[in-house]
């Protein structure tokens, strides 16, 4: 795991552009700062969805209409998937995240307090194919919340609804939540809170990469540096060199690897993609979705949908 962690970070290290994937922020301590994120002012998203969902929770649960199954996609602390059995009654709570003993730990919490749901915790990787084949007969709502959507590539989105429409299996649809494009300055503040939380979670992939594969980031030699890309339509999240640096990786039996930045060098941490209502729509059609609604807030901030096969 090491070696192919360490080979992984190589390539996309010494790239034309220098990244580190997003799925380093969540370690245990990432996991909780991202707790911290959604509970900050700036961050609008969390609230504007729980305000539509709250509002809406009668139209949402009578579109879901019957519910075998919740697979929560990106379960994280569950809350938000829990907050959903009451309307929405699963008989089966399936969680999958990243971070599997955060997860492990929140599943077993809320499966004390919902004895009635049975419960599994899986640890998954969302970039790669997703495959149900135990719940193929079953009625399936896959909730995707928190705009995690976001942070995939729009061509990826395509495939991700495309691989979801299918494992539906004809029955069962996926609710989901996604932040919408509006002014420049409340996406930058989002992502720019002044109590530096935002930067201890982009900083913190560091500190993860150090441990998982023994490499020598200093956290000093670092900056958190996030800006609204409004050609691209998403917010870039980097870290920048705040000096000249050399970072070892090193060689697991062979060679270490010395990798060089300069002052002011960026690595790529996160693109988090804002949509419009219809450009999102369009793209659960595409993907094969065929009955769609929407909710959002006052100032459409943020959408959720619910889009059925
Ligand atoms: C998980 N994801 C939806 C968050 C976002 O807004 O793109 C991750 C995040 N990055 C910085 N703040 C929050």
């Amino acid at each position: 795991m090491k070696q192919i962690l360490t080979q992984e970070l190589l390539v996309s290290l010494t790239a034309d552009i220098p990244s580190i994937s997003p799925k380093f922020f969540y370690d245990g301590v990432g996991s909780h700062l991202f707790d911290v994120i959604m509970l900050l002012e700036e961050y609008y998203p969390t609230r504007m969805e729980k305000l539509i969902m709250d509002t809406y929770q009668r139209d949402t649960a009578n579109a879901v209409a019957h519910c075998d199954v919740l697979v929560d996609l990106g379960a994280g602390n569950c809350i938000k998937g829990s907050q959903l059995f009451n309307s929405i009654k699963p008989k089966q709570y399936r969680a999958l995240d990243i971070s599997k003993e955060y997860l492990e730990a929140a599943v077993a919490d809320l499966q004390k307090q919902f004895p009635q749901i049975e419960m599994s915790a899986h640890a998954v990787d969302l970039s790669l194919p997703l495959a149900f084949p135990d719940l193929q007969a079953l009625r399936k709502v896959f909730f995707y919340p928190g705009s995690s959507i976001g942070n995939f590539d729009p061509e990826k989105v395509d495939q991700f609804f495309t691989n979801l429409a299918h494992e539906c299996h004809g029955n069962g649809g996926l609710l989901i939540g996604v932040d919408l494009v509006k002014d420049t300055k409340t996406l930058h503040l989002a992502y720019n809170d002044p109590l530096g939380v935002t930067a201890a979670f982009n900083l913190n992939a560091l500190l993860n990469v150090n441990r998982l594969i023994g490499s020598n980031f200093q956290l000093q030699d670092w900056e958190h540096y996030a800006f609204f890309n409004a050609s691209q339509s998403r917010i870039e999240m980097h870290l920048r060199a705040r000096s000249d640096v050399q970072v070892i990786l090193p060689g697991n039996g062979s060679q270490d690897h010395a990798i060089s930045f300069s002052a002011g060098d960026l690595i790529h941490t996160e693109n988090s993609y804002k949509y419009t209502q219809e450009q999102f729509v369009e793209k659960l059609r595409l993907a094969g979705f065929a009955d769609i609604q929407c909710w959002t807030d006052p100032n459409q901030y943020f959408l959720v949908c619910f889009a059925k096969v």
